[in-house]
């Protein structure tokens, strides 16, 4: 008998077909959303599930799917998983990383740019018809060649951010991060490793790129925006939850900080409404990672995961390993 499985968001139909050659595949191909207690439902008698970022998999949640198993999250990010619960549970957590570093990175730049140069605001200017003369000031943002990029999180993708932003643009790079990189990673990225303190005072541009947790909740709010310089620029493709979005947008609106770039939300896809009135901010419906072959290798890396673990108990890339001893 084939296990089962669930699919929790639709996803490609080749990644769904190529899951059915293993398992009995039961996919939300309608894209519905559900309520934890409907995905608890769904979930019962299933011995995987894929999820996509959004799914919360917690205690309440494996008490009452005994059965199960893995949960395969198509995102690199897994902060939907309380890993230690299911590590107590045994039940095997895995990610999709690697895979959509490059694109994602390029997507960070991307919306560094836009925001230092303003894109979204001359854009608006321009479509309601206001464009009716040339001024020497229209627009002017902040230069990017040769400013001091700041990087938050320096994992994978930060890696990707700072070599753009070192190679391509001659741009400084400070960061900070948890642990430091060894030095023929620093030397590569051509990045130096300075305190949080001496990040937010000297970055021109800072980017976020860390993961979320209970202690990087909040890392940068008002105490943090004020010791950023006030033509400095924010940029946030790491989580919702890292920025207190209610101080940002008053930092904004007050000019602590000159600009920034979202592309992650508290609470999204609910925007804080004062995010959408402020002009200096640049937003995105978190699609750092979306284009169609880094989408389909990451839910085929999630997919290979489930089909690893459940046929031959190897899954790819895994996050919980101790779940995988025998106790
Ligand atoms: C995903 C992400 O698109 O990988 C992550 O951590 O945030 C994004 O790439 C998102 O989680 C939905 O899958």
């Amino acid at each position: 008998m084939k296990p089962k499985i669930l699919i929790a968001r639709a996803i490609f139909p080749e990644v769904v077909a190529k899951l059915a050659q293993h398992f009995e595949v039961t996919s939300n191909q309608a894209d519905e959303l559900w309520t934890s207690a409907q995905l608890i439902e769904r979930l019962k008698g299933k011995q995987g599930v894929f999820t996509t970022g959004g799914e919360r998999i917690d205690a309440a949640l494996l008490a009452a799917c005994p059965e199960l198993k893995i949960c395969a999250n198509m995102a690199v990010g897994y902060n939907n998983f309380d890993i230690a619960a299911m590590t107590a549970a045994r039940v095997l957590g895995t990610n999709a990383p690697d895979v959509l570093t490059e694109t994602t990175a390029d997507f960070g730049f991307a919306l560094l740019m836009a925001t230092a140069r303003r894109m979204a605001e001359a854009e608006h200017f321009l479509r309601a018809g206001q464009w009716t003369r040339w001024r020497y000031d229209m627009f002017a943002g902040a230069d990017i060649h040769g400013s001091t990029l700041g990087i938050l999180g320096m994992g994978r993708i930060g890696q990707g951010i700072a070599k753009r932003g070192a190679h391509g643009f001659g741009m400084q790079v400070i960061y900070h991060n948890r642990s430091r990189l060894d030095a023929a990673t620093e030397l590569e990225c051509k990045a130096i490793y300075v305190s949080k303190q001496e990040l937010l005072k000297t970055a021109d541009h800072l980017v976020l790129v860390l993961p979320y947790s209970a202690s990087s909740h909040h890392a940068i709010g008002a105490a943090e925006l004020a010791q950023m310089k006030p033509t400095a620029t924010l940029v946030n493709i790491a989580r919702g939850g890292i920025v207190d979005d209610a101080a940002l947008a008053l930092a904004l609106r007050n000019k602590t900080i000159a600009a920034a770039g979202l592309d992650v939300f508290e609470g999204e896809p609910a925007v804080h409404p004062d995010l959408l009135t402020v002009p200096n901010v640049v937003l995105t419906p978190h699609i750092a990672s979306a284009t169609m072959p880094t989408r389909l290798a990451m839910a085929n890396l999630a997919a290979d995961n489930l089909i690893g673990f459940l046929t031959q108990g190897k899954p790819v890339t895994p996050l919980n390993p101790a779940v995988l001893v025998t106790p």
